[in-house]
C-alpha cells in the first residue's frame, strides 16, 4: 500500500510539472519523497490554534520533512503552498457544510486528529526570496491565525 501511495504521488508530481509548463507555476515548491529530506522540523498545533513555530527559514532548494503534532483538542490541518493555493482551499473547506471536515491526505496536505502526528516532505524552490505559507482551513482556523510563513533565504 505504501508503494502504491508513492507511485500515485509521483504521478501527481508529473501532472504538477506539466501544469507548471503552462506558465502558471507555483513559487512555493513541490512535494518530495521523505528519503530526500535533509532536515526534519517539528511543528506543534497548540490549543490556542497556533503553529509553533509560526515562522521558519529554509535554504533555497532545501528538502524538509515537517513532523506535525496536533496538541489541540479538535481536528486541524497542515497544508503547504502559495497564497493562492491557501485561498482556494479556504473556499473549498467553507463549502463543505455539515459533517466531517476530514479529507484524504495529499502530498501538500494532511489533517490531524487530536494527539495525532503526521509527516509531510516538501522541496522548496531553488530561489531565495520566496515566501511559502502553511495553514489550516477548518472553518475559522486560517482567518483566526492558524498559519505560518517559511522564508526561502540563502
Ligand atoms: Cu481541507
Amino acid at each position: 500500500m505504501r508503494q502504491r501511495g508513492v507511485r500515485f504521488a509521483l504521478v501527481g508530481m508529473a501532472v504538477v510539472a506539466l501544469a507548471a509548463c503552462g506558465g502558471d507555476s507555483s513559487d512555493a515548491g513541490e512535494p518530495a519523497a521523505a528519503t530526500e529530506a535533509t532536515r526534519t522540523i517539528d511543528v506543534t498545533i497548540t490549543q490556542a490554534k497556533r503553529y509553533e513555530p509560526a515562522e521558519m527559514t529554509v535554504a533555497p532548494g532545501e528538502t524538509v520533512t515537517f513532523r506535525v503534532r496536533n496538541a489541540a483538542a479538535e481536528l486541524h490541518e497542515f497544508m503547504v503552498g502559495d497564497s493562492k493555493a491557501h485561498d482556494d482551499h479556504e473556499k473549498e473547506m467553507a463549502a463543505m457544510s455539515m459533517g466531517s471536515m476530514k479529507m484524504a491526505d495529499k502530498p501538500n496536505y494532511v489533517d490531524l486528529d487530536p494527539g495525532q502526528t503526521k509527516e509531510l516532505t516538501w522541496r522548496f524552490p531553488d530561489k531565495a526570496g520566496a515566501t511559502v505559507i502553511y495553514g489550516s482551513h477548518i472553518p475559522g482556523d486560517y482567518t483566526g491565525g492558524l498559519k505560518g510563513t517559511i522564508t526561502v533565504s540563502g
